[in-house]
């Protein structure tokens, strides 16, 4: 076995990537990953003491966050780009053991782990090495799938800690958790007891890191208000951004300000236009296209050049008309394509290369025209709290249904187009992620001026939900937040949704759906302590489904 990775929801034959990655992650990028990842445990068990003695880790904490993010499935193809991460992890794991001795932290030899003594490897060393350090170098079938969860917790976390670092907001908690979670991994001893309380632990922080990012997104952009979307196009040529990050689409907005070209945003990048902050931009066109896995399609029709400031990337065919007009930045990466480097401190990050390739290129093809509405985050609902107050006392709504989550190719998927059209006209879908390509263009109405379909935005922004959850359960007077009238019926594809999963567990949620699938990292006992504890689920059929959620 060349490679073997079972992280995000396309695992091959539901068990694990062995020879190449389903999302395009070939055997030597899939094994630089895990080497990555190795480099950051080892420097996070020295930040951690460090930590605790109160030295200033912050560019260990930045380091970490950073290079987790470059491993979530579908964020990072470039392997010098993960070869270059490494071998900084390596610099400022020297510079941490000599902060240890520098500050007499007594640290027992025998608990220093063997990725904490990674030093100083050339690239042959490290691709060698790299082969015995992933996720099959723990035997034990249930403690390899309880780290790896945690693991894959930690790298959703890291993606939106690093948001909302790019704006100025730091939650040092977060950081240290972390660390500890990370060199946890690392324990042979570790019990599953231990690691099933730092899986918990992970979910509080994962509420922290999406509160943070909420906060980081609110504070400087104000918070989402109804918004409807154009979906079609303008006769200028246009810049397609996807990904997450607002930060980068804040400075393209202003560099491209009076140029003559509009930009369109694409997949998880929607939602940027329910701010406030971004409305006041007339050349911020509307959104192309669908989720990621459409990109082959999309990108070609689009004509301009692409950003990813995030995930999900999926590589370009080599004949693809739109191979050379691909641009990264940020944690993103991909070989071929030019990568727009960081910002410097409070400074913007330079976007003119793509703003003048922009300008050569023709305007949109069409692909279809109308609107999508959205904007429901937790200030916009609660402001019509009374509404939908009445609405759930009077039984014009029985039921909220959370669909939130990512979007993927498998074909099994389309469940959840169908689950929409077939949910009862008394029903209402609250969303975030890219999950809602599924349904958000379906004519599925209102409820007395309430559409059925509420997005909140981004996968983030699950936090939104669970604050409307929880603002509702007070307006109820009830206790539990699994006595109010919502179900859960959750689609995850990559690690941010093991976070938001996570979250949702620690605030108390119990019953939740998950599919198309159940990940292939949760071993047969793990899976079944899942089951006993939450209750959580997989799916069925949408008939099925339907029957057992609404009643
Ligand atoms: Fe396979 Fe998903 Fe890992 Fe890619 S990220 S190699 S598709 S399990
Ligand atoms: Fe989608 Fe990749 Fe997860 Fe942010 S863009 S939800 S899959």
């Amino acid at each position: 076995m060349s490679m073997f990775c079972f992280q995000c929801q396309e695992a091959a034959k539901g068990t694990g990537c062995t020879l190449n990655g389903v999302c395009g992650k070939k055997e030597e990028l899939a094994n630089e990953m895990d080497a990555l990842s190795y480099t950051c445990k080892g420097l996070s068990f020295y930040a951690y003491h460090l930590k605790k003695h109160g030295v200033d880790t912050s560019e260990f904490d930045k380091y970490v966050m950073n290079s987790l993010f470059k491993t979530i499935t579908n964020v990072n193809f470039d392997k010098k780009a993960i070869m270059q991460s490494i071998h900084e992890g390596l610099a400022l794991k020297r510079k941490a053991r000599t902060l240890i001795s520098k500050n007499a932290i007594q640290l027992d030899e025998n608990t220093i782990p063997e990725c904490a003594k990674w030093e100083a490897f050339t690239d042959i060393e490290i691709e060698r090495k790299a082969a015995h350090v992933g996720v099959l170098s723990e035997p034990n079938e249930d403690i390899r799938s309880l780290k790896e969860l945690l693991l894959y917790g930690v790298k959703g976390m890291a993606a939106y800690t690093e948001h909302a670092y790019n704006l100025g907001h730091i939650n040092n908690n977060i950081f240290e958790f972390m660390h500890k979670a990370l060199l946890s991994t690392l324990k042979e001893d570790i019990t599953i007891n231990e690691l099933f309380d730092l899986v918990m632990e992970c979910g509080k922080y994962g509420v922290e890191a999406m509160a943070l990012l909420d906060k980081a997104h609110t504070s400087r952009y104000g918070n989402p208000e109804i918004t409807k979307v154009n979906i079609g196009v303008r006769n200028n040529p246009g810049i397609l951004i996807s990904g997450h990050d607002l930060r980068d689409l804040e400075d393209l907005l202003e560099q491209t300000e009076g140029t003559g070209v509009d930009v369109y945003t694409h997949s998880e990048m929607l939602p940027a236009h329910y701010y406030p902050a971004f409305k006041k931009y007339k050349h911020f066109a509307g959104n192309y296209g669908s989720s990621w896995w459409h990109q082959r399609d999309d990108f070609e029709k689009f004509n301009g050049p692409i950003l990813f400031t995030t995930n999900c990337i999926v590589p370009p065919l080599p004949n693809a008309p739109y191979k050379d007009k691909i641009y990264t930045t940020g944690q993103a990466g991909l070989e071929g394509a030019i990568h727009i480097p960081d910002r410097t401190d409070n400074g913007k990050k330079d976007f003119s290369v793509i703003i003048e390739h922009a300008k050569r290129c023709a305007a949109p093809t069409p692909i279809e025209e109308g609107e999508i509405i959205g904007g429901f985050a937790h200030e916009q609902v609660l402001a019509l709290a009374d509404k939908v107050i009445d609405a759930v006392k009077s039984g014009a709504i029985r039921k909220f249904v959370v669909m939130a989550g990512c979007d993927g190719r498998l074909k099994e998927r389309e469940y959840y187009s169908e689950f929409a059209k077939k949910l009862p006209h008394d029903t209402v879908i609250l969303t975030a992620g890219c999950a809602k390509y599924r349904y958000n263009k379906l004519p599925l109405g209102d409820i007395n001026g309430i559409p059925r379909v509420l997005d909140a935005g981004q996968c983030n922004d699950s936090y939104s939900l669970a604050v409307i959850a929880l603002k509702l359960k007070e307006a109820f007077g009830l206790e539990d937040i699994n006595q109010l009238p919502i179900v859960y019926n959750i689609a995850w594809y990559e690690q941010k949704a093991v976070i938001v999963l996570l979250a949702l567990l620690y605030l108390g949620v119990k019953n939740i759906h998950l599919g198309p699938t159940l990940p292939a990292f949760l071993s047969p006992n793990v899976a079944n302590i899942l089951v006993e504890k939450f209750g959580i689920g997989g799916i069925s059929t949408v008939e099925n489904d339907i029957k057992q959620m609404i009643n």
